[in-house]
């Protein structure tokens, strides 16, 4: 018959595109990879088979397919005919490592569940021509991917991105084509600053001023970040947003699709001008103020630490949090507060006095184990930046380190968790290139070849310490980023280097190996029109 011919001749080698070995451009780089003379060809009719309760991860290929090809590609749980991509299930596996094995005639995917089918399928990803990142239809393409054998899985267990959405507000649309460049990238982690000075960026049912005065500030148009520009009480707000609770129930949903946890952050006690805009008495001394547009310094406008009603207050907030956001982590901040106003407050001397502090700096301490057992009450986990170590870490905490590793070894040796985020290797708000030519960004010089040299492993730890390295991350804070073009200039391709260095082994990192396959991936951002640096590229060590 007809179909029987079309297909014996869609199974044959002819027209197969030839690869190279140098064709295998993937990051983050895999455990193992084997290259075989041959292709697999992905036509209208590929079928994947993939076990029912897993139908959903095919999204991420078939809808590539669906755009760039125009295909509505079938998923079965049948016997396949041939030309098939087979996901398989095998316990054997570690959790999000997986095996692939292409043929000239079908692709299977190994795994022990939802993250490693992903990440075989993102790694497919990679192997198909850079048009299938296109979100229009693409005629002529050869959809071939070479015959390879990769064995993978990751180093570390939270490969993280934190994005800062409160110094600028980045939209839902935003946030989701982030969490499929990190899902490209076989991140798993995305942290997201919702709360700060300068806005407050999640709707919170109980407290509608959270965000109703929060969320908004008074903004010069072209100078979205100036110190100097103190807003009068009274002034007209006219920079700002916030996510509603149904756009994060969307967020997490695509997140969860993409194997991404999504780890809120609610600061406390610093860095919450926003809130005490809204809620004057959530501070110590009650001052009417605005929602800043520029940077504070110091951070004097702090929750108050004396008041029960600030602790009512913040659980109530953290259990609309928790239900909106599955993640095991709970951020609560934790960083920069400078306490003078305690010093002036009744209400926070008698706390010292009760509780048998040494002085009002010992709240701070309080403060976080305060939190720490709401929160783990809850069944979940509290991590906050590493000040929480201040004056004894609450017993079931997780520090992540940003004043370099010292905080994350500090930590570690106490056994508790650790993720390394040091502004030494994991800050993107930091400079990239020569800072004359760059855009003005916060300070420091972060370049690509130092991101790649990022190893959350601290030489010199015990393996009881490494143990306690759950991974770590990179933060883009958004002082200096006012707009999406901008943000992806900070963050690509820091991020990719970074994605190298929480996933792949340490045998298997290597700069100039690096530097050669990130040519295919700056391709493939063309064609995503992400707008990363090149700059980036140039070694400026
Ligand atoms: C320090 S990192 C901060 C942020 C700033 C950042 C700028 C941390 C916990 N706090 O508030 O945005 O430096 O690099």
């Amino acid at each position: 018959s007809l179909i029987m011919l079309l297909t014996i001749f869609g199974c044959a080698d002819e027209g197969k595109t030839v690869f190279k070995e140098s064709d295998i451009n993937i990051i983050p780089q895999p455990d193992k990879v084997q290259f075989k003379e041959g292709a697999f060809r992905f036509t209208k009719d590929t079928q994947f088979v993939v076990p029912l309760e897993y139908a959903e991860v095919a999204e991420v290929l078939l809808d590539k397919f669906s755009k760039a090809a125009g295909w509505n590609l079938r998923v079965v749980d049948t016997e396949p005919i041939n030309n098939y991509v087979q996901l398989v299930l095998d316990d054997a596996l570690e959790n999000e490592a997986y095996n692939v094995i292409i043929t000239g005639d079908k692709v299977e995917v190994t795994a022990n569940g939802y993250a490693g089918f992903l990440y075989g399928l993102e790694t497919l990803r990679q192997l198909l021509p850079v048009a299938i990142e296109s979100d229009n239809l693409v005629v002529d393409v050869k959809w071939d991917i070479p015959t390879v054998q990769i064995t993978d899985s990751p180093r570390f267990k939270w490969r993280g991105f934190m994005m800062d959405v409160s110094r600028h507000f980045f939209n839902k649309e935003y946030i989701l084509s982030t969490i499929d460049q990190l899902a490209l990238l076989k991140m798993n982690t995305l942290h997201l600053h919702l709360v700060d000075d300068q806005g407050w960026r999640l709707e919170i049912k109980k407290y509608p001023k959270l965000t109703e005065v929060g969320a908004f500030r008074v903004d010069q148009e072209d100078k979205h970040w100036d110190a100097r520009q103190t807003p009068k009480l009274g002034e007209q707000a006219t920079y700002g947003g916030f996510y509603t609770q149904e756009d994060i129930k969307e967020i997490v949903a695509y997140a969860t699709s993409r194997g991404i946890n999504v780890v809120p952050e609610i600061e406390m006690p610093a860095h919450v001008m926003s809130a005490i805009a809204a809620y004057p008495e959530l501070s110590c001394l009650q001052n009417p103020i605005m929602v800043p547009s520029g940077g504070v310094w110091p951070i004097t406008e702090i929750y108050c630490a004396g008041k029960e009603s600030t602790f009512e207050f913040l659980e109530n907030v953290l259990i609309e949090v928790m239900d909106l956001f599955p993640s095991q982590y709970i951020h609560v901040g934790g960083d920069e507060a400078t306490k003078t106003n305690w010093e002036k407050c009744p209400d926070c001397s008698k706390r010292v006095k009760v509780e048998g502090l040494a002085n009002v700096e010992e709240l701070q301490s309080y403060f976080i184990k305060r939190m720490e057992r709401f929160i783990s009450s809850k069944g979940r986990t509290l991590i906050g930046w590493d000040e929480i170590l201040e004056g004894g870490l609450a017993p079931g905490a997780t520090v992540m380190s940003w004043r370099g590793f010292e905080g994350g070894l500090e930590a570690s040796a106490s056994g508790h968790d650790v993720v390394m985020s040091p502004t030494s290797h994991a800050y993107f708000d930091y400079y990239q290139g020569n800072q004359d030519t760059e855009p003005m960004a916060w300070g420091g010089h972060t370049p690509l070849s130092k991101v790649y040299e990022f190893d959350p492993v601290v030489e010199g730890m015990t393996p009881k310490q490494e143990n306690h390295v759950l991974g770590g991350q990179a933060n883009l804070w958004t002082e200096f980023v006012p707009t999406v073009a901008q943000a992806q200039y900070m963050t690509y391709p820091r991020l990719a280097a970074l994605a190298e260095s929480v996933w792949s082994t340490k045998e298997n990192k290597n700069w100039s190996d690096f530097s050669a396959r990130i040519d295919a991936l700056f391709n493939r951002y063309d064609a995503m029109g992400i707008n990363y640096a090149k700059s980036a590229y140039q070694v400026t060590t």
